[in-house]
């Protein structure tokens, strides 16, 4: 340590403030466990970062169980309808009362993470906005150190006796982790959308989904006046690079507007590309480092399943921090990464199952793609015509 460093301790030092990290922030802190919370960004970006908006069902019993869903259960509102869109017509599968009968609550992320920050402060929980956590230090052993830079430059130290890696894919706690510590299996399933946020009311009492020539295109409501939409793009292209108009055109065409009704056309506030890549760290811990949402796994967005996952995940690991800390018993985390992993592979497989269903070959056409589009529009087909394959997907798809 050098020393301009200062050196700071508790329990558990949970890095990232995003919906994993806040969710273990609040339970850690709901059983006396002392806890910090570590954020690069600053409360008014966190609060507005706007990414998932699709909560399954047990993710709203986990936060009504530990009084944080107050928010999501007055603003949320019940979806449980899809609407499937190609050149062999539409079908809608109301999923809600298929499978085991779930559903899901639209609540934007920003707004559950501002829940989720407000309860933790308000009961005493600290958050170090503006605080880079720069590395995990001495994970295999039963004192953990993280190295941080703090919003004015300034170099410092927290040790504790665990350390929750809750700051995404790019985040320090997959950085720290020793060459051969734990093993990665990745996809990049060649799919690129262009994630759009738009100030115009749902054009669809649906999720819709439009397997197009031109592409996947995708519609889900956020609110009454906001809609999220996504468009199946070449890789590598800019956000900017299609115009407002050439964006609803191109909607308007994949989700076949004159056939079924245009679109509700508004601004579009927020862009962003999305390469749809899937990964899994495995084990989920090093030593007294865990792994959490994002940073133990990324689940492509093709099956809103990533924020779920964070919040599963971050409710196991506080039970069995607690269990450890409070009463000495380390089954819980001995248990940890295979209790996750088993969530995040079946997540993985349906959301793989989901972008198979979706894409085409997009540009291509040589036998081998035409071949996985007939196989595509077969599927979509079952689908359309199987009630088992209904049961089975109304239970992923809403499930975790
Ligand atoms: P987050 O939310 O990324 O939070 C991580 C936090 O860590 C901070 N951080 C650091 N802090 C300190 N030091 C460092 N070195 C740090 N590095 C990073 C970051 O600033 C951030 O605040 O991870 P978390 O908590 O694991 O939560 C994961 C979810 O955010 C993510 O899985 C979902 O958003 C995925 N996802 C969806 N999931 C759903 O369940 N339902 C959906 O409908 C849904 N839609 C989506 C999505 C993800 C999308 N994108 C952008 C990939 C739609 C999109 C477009």
């Amino acid at each position: 340590m050098t020393d301009r460093q200062t050196l700071s301790t508790t329990d558990v030092v949970v890095l990232g403030a995003g919906p994993a990290g806040l969710v273990l922030g609040n339970l850690l802190q709901e059983r006396g466990v002392d806890c910090v919370v570590l954020e690069r960004a600053e409360r008014a970006y966190v609060q507005t970062r706007a990414r998932a908006g699709f909560l399954a069902a047990h993710t709203v019993r986990i936060l009504e169980r530990h009084g944080l869903a107050e928010g999501l259960l007055r603003r949320g509102r019940a979806h449980s309808v899809c609407e499937f869109r190609s050149a062999d017509g539409r079908f809608r599968l109301d999923y809600g009362a298929l499978g085991q009968g779930e559903r899901h609550t639209v609540y934007p992320q920003q707004q559950l993470v501002t829940d989720l920050l407000t309860r933790f402060l308000a009961s005493g929980g600290r958050v170090e906005f503006g605080t880079e956590a720069v590395a995990v230090l001495d994970a295999d052993t039963d004192r953990p150190a993280v190295t941080v830079r703090g919003a004015d430059g300034r170099p410092g130290r927290w040790r504790a006796r665990y350390v929750a890696g809750c700051d995404g894919r790019h985040g320090a706690a997959r950085r720290s982790l020793p060459a051969g510590s734990v093993r990665r299996y990745h996809c990049d399933h060649g799919v690129t959308w262009l994630g759009l946020l738009a100030e115009a009311p749902p054009s669809l009492d649906a999720v819709g989904y439009a397997v197009h020539e031109r592409g996947f295109a995708g519609h889900m409501a956020r609110t009454s006046e906001i809609t999220r939409y996504y468009l199946q793009c070449e890789r590598g292209i800019p956000a900017d690079a299609w115009s407002e108009e050439r964006i609803w055109d191109e909607l308007e065409l994949r989700m076949r507007g004159a056939e079924y009704g245009p679109l509700n056309r508004g601004r579009v506030v927020r862009r962003g590309v999305v390469d749809l890549e899937s990964d899994v760290l495995e084990p989920l811990r090093h030593g007294s480092l865990f792994l959490a949402g994002d940073a133990a796994g990324l689940v492509s967005p093709s099956a809103a399943k990533g924020a779920n996952l964070a919040v599963l995940q971050a409710e196991i690991l506080a039970g069995a921090l607690v269990d450890d800390l409070l009463h000495g018993d380390s089954a819980g985390l001995d248990a940890y990464s295979a209790r996750c992993l088993a969530y995040i592979w079946r997540a993985q497989e349906f959301s793989h199952w989901m972008i198979r269903l979706l894409h085409g070959s997009y540009g291509t056409s040589d036998g081998r793609s035409l071949f996985h589009d007939s196989l595509r529009r077969s599927r979509l087909a079952s689908l359309r015509t199987s009630r088992s394959l209904q049961d089975w997907f109304a239970e992923h798809y809403v499930g975790v």
